[in-house]
């Protein structure tokens, strides 16, 4: 097993995640175009047994989001996410045993969320939005900060580096400076490379094979690769073919000491996980 710099045990709400091992994160997004047949009721009914199905094929974290990063999605506003967001959460944390995530950018989502039970903030935009890093402060609850540039509509409009990796790393130290002097510990705080986020495919596949240099940075590492946009351009293929390609890089992404990884297919990559974690943890 990769050795931590980092406490290996990282308190989320009501939940404790062991990092001593890489954990899978099953995404679940409830943005209208998810779970779109049927009403209210249905479109809930259906998240919650996508969720089961994931925690049962392994994953111990549930990342729920209904802000949809793609570029060109409609943006949604607080009360619209709020409404998609929180009755997952608050159904997930009533029946599963696994740490609920919220995936967003927004400090009302963040505040309400922790109020409903999340273990675990993601936001993709590293707490920038104005009151974030309050709100996340006030939750008591761990964040993931992700490395981004820009807004995701813009993002990839001809994103240029000297080094990604060293561009990488010094954004991710200083959005944990910036958590510290919020008043959020950096015991506290996941960092994410921000893999497909303003970032070319040969960026990606350099920051991948450099990946283990953020780990000097002292803090868990979660890794979203899943069915994303380098795999189709190393392999030519649409979401649909990229299940083969995203178990690589989810098993060289845990040898490079990711603690977390985001993913849609959750059993196929919890095999994976357990497969390389066994290799590591022999003599
Ligand atoms: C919400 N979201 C989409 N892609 C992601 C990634 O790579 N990392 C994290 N933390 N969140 C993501």
């Amino acid at each position: 097993m990769t050795d931590t710099l980092y406490p290996t045990r990282l308190p989320c709400g009501n939940r404790v995640l062991d990092l001593s091992r890489p954990h899978v994160m099953g995404i679940l997004n409830v943005t209208p175009d998810s779970f779109s047949d049927g009403g209210r009721h249905n479109r809930l009914d259906a998240a919650l047994r996508h969720a089961e199905s994931m925690a049962r094929a392994g994953a111990t974290l549930i990342d729920v989001g209904g802000e949809s990063t793609r570029p060109g999605a409609a943006p949604v506003s607080v009360d619209q996410e709020l409404a998609r967001v929180l009755p997952v959460v608050e159904a997930l944390v009533r029946e599963l045993d696994v740490v609920v995530s919220v995936d967003t950018s927004t400090p009302a989502v963040m505040r309400e969320g922790a109020r409903a039970g999340a273990g675990l903030i993601n936001d993709v935009r590293s707490l920038s939005r104005a009151g974030a890093l309050e709100a996340a402060r006030d939750s008591g609850l761990p964040v993931c900060l992700m490395h981004m540039v820009g807004e995701p509509t813009t993002m990839q409009d001809n994103p240029v580096y000297a080094d990604v990796t060293l561009a990488v790393k010094s954004f991710l130290e200083e959005g944990v400076r910036r958590c510290e002097q919020a008043g959020i510990a950096a015991e506290r705080v996941l960092i994410d490379p921000g893999f497909g986020f303003a970032k070319t495919l040969a960026h990606n596949l350099s920051l991948f094979r450099r990946m283990d240099e953020l780990l000097e940075l002292g803090r868990p590492l979660l890794v979203g690769v899943s069915r994303k946009s380098m795999i189709g351009g190393v392999l030519d293929r649409g979401v649909d073919g990229r299940l083969y390609g995203s178990l690589a890089l989810a098993a060289l992404a845990v040898a490079k000491g990711a603690r977390i990884l985001r993913v849609h297919d959750v059993a196929e990559t919890a095999d994976v996980v357990r497969m390389v974690a066994a290799v590591q943890a022999a003599e």
